[in-house]
């Protein structure tokens, strides 16, 4: 054994280990990448054959900075290729990283289907000497005892092959420059697996790289981004009262975070995107046992899924008090993906507070630059079209086009001078000189 993990060892400092990505999502795709750019072979797996096609003739299926070039220079050096066969793809490589989803299932609890397939799959083969990484966030105890335990039916983890975890940690809109710099930490069973991991990682992230046992790995990973959930739901909880105390969140974070132990977040329309609103109902099921309770964690996810309703309040308010209902009113929304400049809509808050417009009667006509989902509202093909004669505004997501959007403009087109601006994108003051009704959330709107 010792030998041969020496000998593996080499082949990752030559960079002659060839690596097989199985899951190209908005995790796999930029890794295979990143790991390809810095001169590993690499080879894609995924079960969607429409996406390989896609690869194979050189575009993306979602935008990230810097991807469509990358894939094109890495496929011309012929540094990346895609392999639709399970089986090829273990026959061919050294290293197999797992990057496939791990959603929530309708009833709350994680949905670890995708994983355990491909754990089953891996489990058919021999995997002498070859590193399985599993980079999808998981439950606690999911690695031992699925992972490890699939893989050991046939093979025998940290004797004959290896394996860890090593929990993804990018930021969809800046994937490719985080995973370069960001810290990544290796979860270990067997120390040799550890290893030979932070040695894999280290030929491609500048970042640190710490090694610890898995199970503090499994849980960092969650709380990390319970901890902004967390901190966003606190945000979102303070703008409530700032707006029963008549004073403008913003103002209180700007002079809040002058402290040097404090950093209130963003308050906004809700959290999205496939990690924050799941990865702490992954923290509190470990795996095949009994939910955890936590009070602070469960009430601040109740917190951010209460802000579409919020929004929605916002804009009924905002009606009122130019005489009209929601019922018969015409609303614009600006943008629909979970956070700006990007096209991921997964989860956007975006779709609660269009459903719950329409539920109320209101006609909502929906302009996202970057994505074509509209969640039910009418898809219109420019942003002055989504507002165009509508009775108000909503600025879902703060794409920087909206940013640098014309004010007056904004009140030539509405027929009602209406702006609900839920990211804080426009100036409050100079909206206001305008004669626009500017609502924002924690924000003392002059609107009664
Ligand atoms: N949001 C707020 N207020 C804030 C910050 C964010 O309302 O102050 C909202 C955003 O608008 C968005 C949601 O939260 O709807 C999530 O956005 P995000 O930027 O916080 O996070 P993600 O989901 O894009 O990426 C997170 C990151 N985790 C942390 O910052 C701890 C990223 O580094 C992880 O790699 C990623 O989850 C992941 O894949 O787990």
């Amino acid at each position: 054994m010792e030998q041969n993990s020496k000998q593996f060892l080499k082949l990752i400092e030559n960079l002659d280990a060839k690596i097989g990505i199985i899951g190209l999502g908005q995790v796999g795709l930029p890794t295979a990448l990143s790991f390809s750019k810095v001169g590993f072979d690499v080879i894609g797996h995924d079960v969607n054959k429409k996406l390989l096609e896609q690869l194979e003739n050189g575009t993306t299926p979602f935008e990230e900075e810097g991807l469509l070039d990358l894939l094109n220079s890495c496929r011309q050096k012929n540094k990346f290729f895609t392999e639709s066969s399970f089986e090829k793809i273990i026959q061919k490589c050294d290293v197999m990283i797992i990057c496939v989803p791990t959603p929530l299932t309708d009833s709350i609890r994680p949905d670890l289907s995708a994983l355990e397939n491909v754990c089953n799959s891996l489990s058919e083969f021999s995997l002498k000497n070859k590193l399985v990484i599993i980079e999808s966030s998981i439950p606690p105890g999911t690695f031992e005892e699925l992972v490890l335990k699939s893989l050991n039916a046939k093979n025998c983890v940290g004797v004959d092959c290896w394996a860890t975890f090593v929990p993804e940690r990018l930021a969809p809109g800046q994937a490719l420059s985080e995973i370069l710099t960001t810290s990544r930490i290796i979860g270990y069973n067997d120390e040799q697996s550890g290893n030979l991991a932070r040695a894999l990682y280290s030929k491609m992230i500048t970042g640190e790289i710490f090694v610890t046992p898995v199970r503090v790995a499994e849980i960092s990973k969650l709380v990390e981004n319970t901890y902004r959930d967390v901190n966003i739901a606190l945000a979102n909880e303070v703008s409530i009262i700032c707006e029963m105390y008549g004073i403008d969140f913003k103002e209180l974070q700007r002079v809040c975070n002058t402290h040097p132990r404090v950093n209130l977040h963003n308050a906004g329309p809700g959290v999205g995107g496939p990690c924050l609103p799941k990865d702490s109902y992954l923290l509190l099921n470990p795996h095949g046992k009994k939910t955890i309770d936590s009070k602070i964690i469960q009430y601040a996810r109740k917190i951010n899924d209460s802000m579409p309703q919020h929004v929605v309040d916002l804009v009924r308010k905002g009606l009122k008090s130019h005489n009209k209902s929601l019922s018969d009113s015409k609303i614009g929304i600006w943008g629909v993906s979970y956070k700006a400049n990007i096209s991921d809509t997964r989860l956007s808050p975006a779709k609660e507070i269009i459903a719950k417009l329409k539920n109320e009667g209101a006609e909502v006509s929906v302009y996202d630059p970057k994505t074509n989902e509209s969640f039910g509202g009418k898809r219109t093909s420019d942003m002055w079209d989504a507002i165009s004669g509508n009775d108000a505004l909503v600025v879902v997501t703060d794409h920087d086009e909206f940013k640098k959007a014309d004010l007056s403009k904004i009140k030539e087109n509405l027929r009602l001078p209406i702006i609900v601006d839920t990211r804080r994108i426009f100036d409050n003051k100079f909206v206001e000189s305008l004669g626009i009704s500017y609502l924002a959330i924690g924000y003392p709107s002059k609107t009664k």
